[in-house]
């Protein structure tokens, strides 16, 4: 890899919300990480669907207490455009995997 695209990979990497994100392999990638990839998103929509008692697509505070601990004690911190839901973006933390 040339230098100019490490460079420009570095600014990528540092203008996205997490650093992680650049570590999820995208839906349609090739051969085992797509695979992962494609399995852990159905597995967290199964999750996320499960949660959703109201089914509008959206988690709200009293649909993830007492089902995830994780997700009720870091609600505020997940709900990034503090609308007081989480979206399934906000729920996986990125969004390279439409759902
Ligand atoms: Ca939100």
């Amino acid at each position: 890899m040339r230098k100019s695209s490490l460079a420009l990979l570095a600014l990528l990497a540092t203008s996205t919300a997490t650093h992680s994100q650049s570590l999820i392999p995208d839906l349609d990638a090739p051969g085992t990480r797509g695979e992962m990839a494609r399995a852990e998103k159905k597995k967290a929509e199964v999750r996320f669907d499960a949660m959703d008692g109201s089914k509008d697509g959206k988690l709200s505070r009293d649909e993830v207490t007492g089902k995830s601990d994780y997700l009720a004690s870091n609600f505020d911190k997940l709900d990034s455009n503090k609308d007081g839901v989480l979206s399934w973006e906000e729920f996986l933390g990125h969004n390279r995997w439409p759902k």
